[in-house]
């Protein structure tokens, strides 16, 4: 347990709360690795089929901790590689659900981008306000978030701070799903449950091939998928799932 966060197995769902309420977790360097160091826990523990990412703030995350940025030099921040919280999160193998509340600003909407189903509040807020500070993206704002909504829309948050409401968000790409502020925490789980109780190497295959085709050409891609396909063959969760369909009953996965 650290003032940051905190992480809690719920059957098959590790949840991990960002819970520095003071800061409106801001993303110190201590963060960003605690938040590294949880998921790579996540993705070594055998009982963990997904993760869902959320926040006991009144805000999801406020981005860089403007405070510890402002101490550093040009020297630490290379050597640092800084910007943290990309190391891991962004490669990390099982499906992670994201529960959006409040704002989601720089680094915070960063988070965002890196996860795979991103589930939002009514009234929750996307924004890259860096520019304001004379500072710009540093954890993939100006690529996945490009890659997510497009080049139009992203250039229009990048350059001007203008933030999206979930609603737009939905609309251009970067949210999956808009709940009821009262519900974010619940559909959030049950989203993550639902992922959790399918195959969980065939979940992180589907995951591994979409997070894939932002890199691959499509020829490239179709035949990944294929061999990703083909290794399905191989598995007692396949046969259990095509058998359970053909005997009309509910299946039960062995992972
Ligand atoms: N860093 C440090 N402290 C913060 C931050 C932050 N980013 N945001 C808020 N806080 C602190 C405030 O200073 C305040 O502290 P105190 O109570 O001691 O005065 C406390 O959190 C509460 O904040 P507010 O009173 O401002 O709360 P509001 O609900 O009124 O406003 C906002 C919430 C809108 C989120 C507002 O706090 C805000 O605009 N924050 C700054 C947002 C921002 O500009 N983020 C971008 C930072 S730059 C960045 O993210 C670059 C990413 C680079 C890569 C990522 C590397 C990790």
């Amino acid at each position: 347990m650290s003032i940051n966060l905190n992480l809690h197995l719920e059957t098959h769902v590790a949840h991990l709360q960002l819970c520095n309420t003071a800061t409106l977790n801001a993303l110190s360097i201590e963060l960003c690795k605690e938040i590294d160091d949880a998921v790579k826990a996540c993705d070594e523990d055998s009982r963990v089929k997904a993760v869902l990412i959320s926040s006991a703030a009144k805000h999801f995350c406020a981005g860089a901790d403007i405070s510890e940025m402002s101490q550093l030099t040009p020297e630490q921040v290379r050597e640092q590689a800084f910007a943290g919280c990309v190391s891991y999160l962004a490669r990390a193998r099982k499906p992670i659900v994201v529960a959006v509340n409040g704002m989601a600003l720089g680094g915070g909407c960063e988070l965002v981008e890196m996860c795979d189903v991103v589930v939002a509040g009514k009234s929750a807020k996307f924004g890259h306000p860096e520019i304001t500070l004379a500072a710009m993206p540093g954890a993939g704002g100006t690529q996945r978030l490009t890659r997510a909504i497009g080049k139009a829309l992203s250039l229009d948050m990048l350059l001007t701070a203008r933030s999206l409401t979930a609603d737009v968000a939905l609309q251009a790409g970067l949210v999956s799903r808009v709940v009821d502020d009262v519900e974010l925490q619940a559909e959030a789980m049950k989203i993550a449950e639902k992922i959790a109780s399918f195959s969980a190497p065939v979940a992180q295959r589907i995951k591994a091939c979409v997070r894939n085709s932002d890199d691959l050409p499509l020829d490239r891609g179709l035949v990944e998928e294929m061999q990703a396909f083909h290794e399905c063959f191989r598995e007692d969760d396949f046969k259990e799932g095509l058998a359970s369909f053909m005997d009309k009953r509910r299946p039960s996965f062995r992972h």
